[in-house]
């Protein structure tokens, strides 16, 4: 029965149809089905193929916007059920997470940015199309030992290494381990611009901002 109500996120939320979508992910956590199974079993999936259909030309921008608005509302609903396991957890470290400037995607963000308050972080999410100078006054601010950029455009995700050179310019770069995430990154352009590790998805963000915390 889970497989099917995530089958029916997806195509919900491919459909466009937001309020199926946030039914569907009610239904699902009424049922017992963990919110994160939810997330990679029936919201992810779903973006990925509107993502797709939008690459080929089937689908346009309106498309993009209304399902991602059905993820975020389902988000809004799953965000606090994974907080609440986060009591069994104890914590982590402090984390300074954005998506950086010129970039507007949150969701992916936002995703990671959940699973690690929900592993323990201490979360300071600056939103999207963050400046680099922001980064630094955050860092500064709150004394993070952990810095996540998110880049979802080939002709953003330089703003990543501008976060590091400015982290550089301002002396923290020592105090602080980065790391990068985001559909156009991968672990080549990590080691390129010098951040300590990148990950793919939220869970494996979780998992790098454990050993980068060590
Ligand atoms: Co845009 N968009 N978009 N978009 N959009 C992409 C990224 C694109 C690949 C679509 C496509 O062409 N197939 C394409 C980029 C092409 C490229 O650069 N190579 C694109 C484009 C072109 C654009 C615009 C330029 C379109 C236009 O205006 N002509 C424009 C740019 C705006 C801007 O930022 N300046 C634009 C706008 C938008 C919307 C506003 C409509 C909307 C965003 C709404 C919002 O976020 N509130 C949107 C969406 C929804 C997408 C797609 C369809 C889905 C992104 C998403 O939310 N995925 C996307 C297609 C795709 O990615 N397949 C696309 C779900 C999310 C859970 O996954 O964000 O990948 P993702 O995050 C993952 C991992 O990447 C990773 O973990 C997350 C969870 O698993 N991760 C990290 C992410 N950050 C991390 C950080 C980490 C670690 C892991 O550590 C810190």
């Amino acid at each position: 029965m889970s497989t099917e109500l995530l089958a029916h996120i997806t195509a919900s939320l491919v459909a466009g149809d937001p309020d199926a979508v946030v039914a569907g992910t009610r239904k699902a956590l009424d049922g017992g089905v963990e919110p994160l199974a939810i997330i990679e079993g029936g919201l992810v999936p779903g973006m990925r193929i509107v993502g797709d259909k939008y690459a080929t030309g089937e689908y346009f921008l309106p498309n993009l916007i209304v399902s991602a608005s059905g993820m975020k509302q389902a988000m809004a609903l799953l965000g606090p059920e994974l907080k609440a396991r986060r009591q069994e957890l104890k914590s982590s470290g402090t984390v300074v997470i954005g998506t950086v400037r010129g970039d507007i995607h949150e969701i992916g963000k936002s995703l990671v940015a959940t699973m690690l308050a929900a592993n323990g972080f201490e979360v300071h999410d600056l939103g999207v199309d963050v400046p680099a100078d922001t980064f630094v006054t955050r860092v500064r601010e709150t004394g993070a030992t952990l810095v996540g950029l998110s880049a979802l455009l080939t002709t953003t995700m330089h703003g990543q290494k501008d976060v590091i050179h400015a982290l550089e310019a301002a002396g923290l770069r020592g105090q602080v381990k980065v790391m990068v995430g985001g559909a156009p990154v991968n672990k080549k352009w990590a080691d390129d611009i010098g951040a300590d590790g990148w990950a793919q998805d939220a869970v494996a963000a979780v998992d790098l901002a454990t050993r980068l915390a060590v």
